[in-house]
C-alpha cells in the first residue's frame, strides 16, 4: 500500500510553525479537547438527533475502536459516503480517532466513481447509507465495488445493513485507542474537481487543514455562539472548511445539518435553530434570494451568508445582498488543493460584490502569469499559481500530474484565470482548463468525453460548457454518430447506466456532422472544444 504524504520543504515548514500557523493540533485532538470544556453544549443538530460535545466524542470513541476492532489497521483508508446526516461526524472523528484516513467521497457518486477511489485510495473500508434521500441503494452499490475492488474488505452501512456490519453497533474497547496522531501525517484524502479526466485525491494534513479553518473562523466572525448550517453536501470542501463544520465544531459551536440547501427545508431549520452562519453556491443563493423577502420563517439570526464555489456575478451578489439586508454576504473563492480567498466582513460594497476575496494568509503566495511564464500588469488577467501553509505540493500517487500541476518551486497551478485589483483582492475571469462548473459542481470534459467514446454509436465526442442561467454553466455533448444515428434523449439514458453521478450526465446533446476541423487541420482538443461552444452560442445566443 502506497504511503501517504504531505511534504512542504523544511525552511518552509519551520516558517509556518514559527508564525504559529501549525501548531501541532490535530483533529481527534481538538475535538477531545472540546468535549472535555465543553461536555453539555450542543455540537451536532441533525434530523431528531442533538448530540452535545461529550456525546460526539463518546460516539467517536465507539466507532474507532469498532473499526479497529472488526480488523481495520491505522493508516488504512475508508471511503466515506454519507449525505448531512449526524452519523457522517460520529464517522469521521471515530476515523481519526484509530488513525484511519477517510476519503471523502459525495453522495451523489455512483459505482464508477466510488470503485476509482477505492481503487486509487487502495482503500480496504466503505461507509454508506442503507438509501439515499432519492431512494438509490448504496448496498447494492457496495456489493458491486466488492466484486471490483477486492480490497475492500469492510463495509459499514448507517440504517438497515442487510449483510454488512450496522455502523450503529461498532463498539470496542476504546481504552486501547491510539493517542492523538502525528499533527504532520495525512489526516483525510479529498477529491479534486477533476478539471483533467478523473478526480485525483488530495491528502491534507491536520496541521494545514486546521489552520485554514481556525483562521477562517477568525474571518467569517465564527465564535462558541455561531451556529453554522451545513446545506451543501457536508464532505464537499467549502461546507467542511470554509469555516465550515470543523470551523464550527473548533470553535465549539453548533452545527446544524440541513438535509436539502432548499429553501422549504432549510428556512424553518434556520429560524428553528436560530442559525447565524451558513455556506452556498451561487444558484442556490439566488434561490434563497428570491425565496426570502415572503417566507413566513424568521430568519433574523443569520448574520453571515458565504457565497462561493462558481462564479457570482456582481448583479447576482446585489441581489443576494438585498435580499437578506440584515445578513453579511461574504464572497468565498477556494479550492479543494489548498487556497482559500474571502472578501472581509468590514470591506467596502464594492469589493464584496464585485470580488471574489483576498487570500486568508499573509504566508499565501499568489502569482498570476502569462501562458509565457511572466508576472501580468496589475489589473490584467493571467493564471492564478498559489503556495502557502495550507496549499498541496502534490497529489496522492500521480507522477505524471503533479508534474503538470505544480511548479518545480512548489506552487501550484490552480487553472483559474484571476486578475487583481489594486487592493490585492482577486476576481475570477475563467479557467485556462476544460471543465465545466456546473452549480459547483466540476465535470471534466474528457471524462465525459471518455464515457461518450464507449457508445457504439458514437464516433467522437466533445464535451463544452455553455452559459446557464440558473446553473451558471451546464454541459453540452458534440457527437459525431457512427452507424444508426443515435437519439439524443437515448445518449443521456445510456449515460446513465454507466453509473456516474447524475450531474455528470451531459444537459444536452447535439449531433454534428463533423467538427470541420479539416480545413485548418489537427487541432488541439481545447481549441475544437473552444470552436465548438462558439458556434452553439452563436447559434443559441439567447441561452
Ligand atoms: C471549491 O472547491 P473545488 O475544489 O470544488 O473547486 C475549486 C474550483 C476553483 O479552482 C475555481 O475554478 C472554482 O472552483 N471556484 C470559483 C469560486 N470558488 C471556487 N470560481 C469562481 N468564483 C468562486 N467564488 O469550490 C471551494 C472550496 C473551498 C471554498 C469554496 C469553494
Amino acid at each position: 500500500m502506497l504511503p501517504l504524504r504531505q511534504v512542504w520543504p523544511a525552511e518552509a515548514a519551520a516558517r509556518y510553525c514559527a508564525a504559529g500557523h501549525w501548531r501541532g493540533e490535530t483533529l481527534p485532538g481538538f475535538l477531545r479537547q472540546r468535549a472535555a470544556e465543553r461536555p453539555e453544549a450542543l455540537a451536532i443538530i441533525g434530523g431528531d438527533q442533538r448530540w452535545s460535545y461529550a456525546e460526539l466524542w463518546a460516539r467517536a470513541g465507539r466507532a474507532a475502536a469498532g473499526f479497529l476492532a472488526s480488523g481495520l489497521r491505522p493508516g488504512d483508508r475508508v471511503v466515506v459516503q454519507l449525505g448531512n446526516v449526524p452519523e457522517f461526524f460520529a464517522a469521521i472523528f471515530g476515523l481519526f480517532r484509530a488513525h484511519l484516513v477517510p476519503v471523502y467521497a459525495l453522495p451523489g457518486h455512483r459505482l464508477t466513481e466510488i470503485t476509482h477511489f477505492l481503487r486509487k485510495a487502495e482503500a480496504a473500508g466503505y461507509i454508506c447509507a442503507d438509501r439515499g434521500a432519492d431512494g438509490f441503494d448504496y448496498r447494492a452499490l457496495a456489493r458491486q465495488a466488492r466484486e471490483a475492488e477486492p480490497g475492500l474488505r469492510h463495509v459499514f452501512v448507517v440504517g438497515e445493513a442487510e449483510e454488512f456490519s450496522a455502523f450503529a453497533a461498532l463498539d470496542g474497547d476504546v481504552g486501547a485507542l491510539p493517542g492523538d496522531p502525528d499533527p504532520a501525517s495525512v489526516a483525510f484524502l479529498q477529491i479534486s474537481g477533476g478539471t483533467t479526466g478523473l478526480s485525483k485525491l488530495i491528502p491534507r494534513t491536520h496541521d494545514d487543514y486546521i489552520y485554514s479553518f481556525r483562521a477562517s473562523n477568525e474571518i467569517c466572525g465564527v465564535t462558541p455562539d455561531s451556529a453554522l448550517m451545513v446545506a451543501l453536501p457536508a464532505a464537499h470542501n467549502f461546507p467542511m472548511s470554509s469555516p465550515g463544520h470543523l470551523g464550527a465544531l473548533y470553535a465549539g459551536a453548533r452545527v446544524v445539518l440541513s438535509p436539502s440547501p432548499s429553501p422549504e427545508v432549510a428556512f424553518p431549520l434556520i429560524a428553528r435553530e436560530r442559525v447565524t452562519i451558513t455556506g452556498l453556491v451561487p444558484p442556490l443563493a439566488l434561490l434563497w434570494a428570491e425565496a426570502a423577502p415572503t417566507t413566513p420563517h424568521d430568519l433574523s439570526s443569520l448574520k453571515v451568508q458565504l457565497v462561493g464555489g462558481a462564479k457570482l456575478t456582481t448583479e447576482a451578489a446585489r441581489r443576494v445582498a438585498e435580499a437578506l439586508p440584515r445578513c453579511q454576504l461574504q464572497q468565498v473563492f477556494g479550492m479543494a488543493e489548498g487556497l482559500v480567498n474571502y472578501t472581509r466582513l468590514d470591506d467596502p460594497p464594492e469589493l464584496v460584490l464585485a470580488t471574489q476575496g483576498r487570500p486568508i494568509s499573509p504566508d499565501d503566495e499568489v502569482l498570476i502569469l502569462d501562458d509565457q511564464g511572466h508576472p501580468v500588469p496589475e489589473g490584467q488577467p493571467g493564471n492564478l499559481l498559489a503556495r502557502g501553509p495550507y496549499t498541496i505540493r502534490a497529489y496522492h500517487n500521480e507522477e505524471a500530474a503533479n508534474a503538470r500541476s505544480f511548479t518545480p518551486d512548489g506552487y501550484y497551478r490552480t487553472g483559474d484565470i484571476v486578475s487583481r485589483t489594486p487592493e490585492g483582492y482577486l476576481v475570477v475571469q475563467g479557467r485556462a482548463g476544460d471543465h465545466i462548473n456546473r452549480a459547483g459542481e466540476k465535470i471534466s470534459a474528457e471524462e465525459i468525453e471518455d464515457h461518450l467514446l464507449a457508445h457504439p454509436n458514437v464516433f467522437d465526442a466533445a464535451v463544452v460548457s455553455v452559459p446557464d442561467e440558473f446553473l451558471g454553466e451546464r454541459s453540452c455533448a458534440f457527437l459525431i454518430p457512427r452507424g444508426e444515428r443515435p437519439k439524443p434523449a437515448a445518449i443521456r439514458a445510456w449515460m446513465r447506466q454507466r453509473q456516474i453521478a447524475d450531474f455528470k450526465v451531459p444537459d444536452q446533446v447535439v449531433l454534428v456532422d463533423s467538427f470541420e476541423t479539416t480545413a485548418v487541420g489537427k487541432i488541439s482538443r481545447k481549441e475544437l472544444r473552444a470552436r465548438l461552444r462558439a458556434r452553439l452560442l452563436a447559434e443559441q445566443p439567447e441561452s
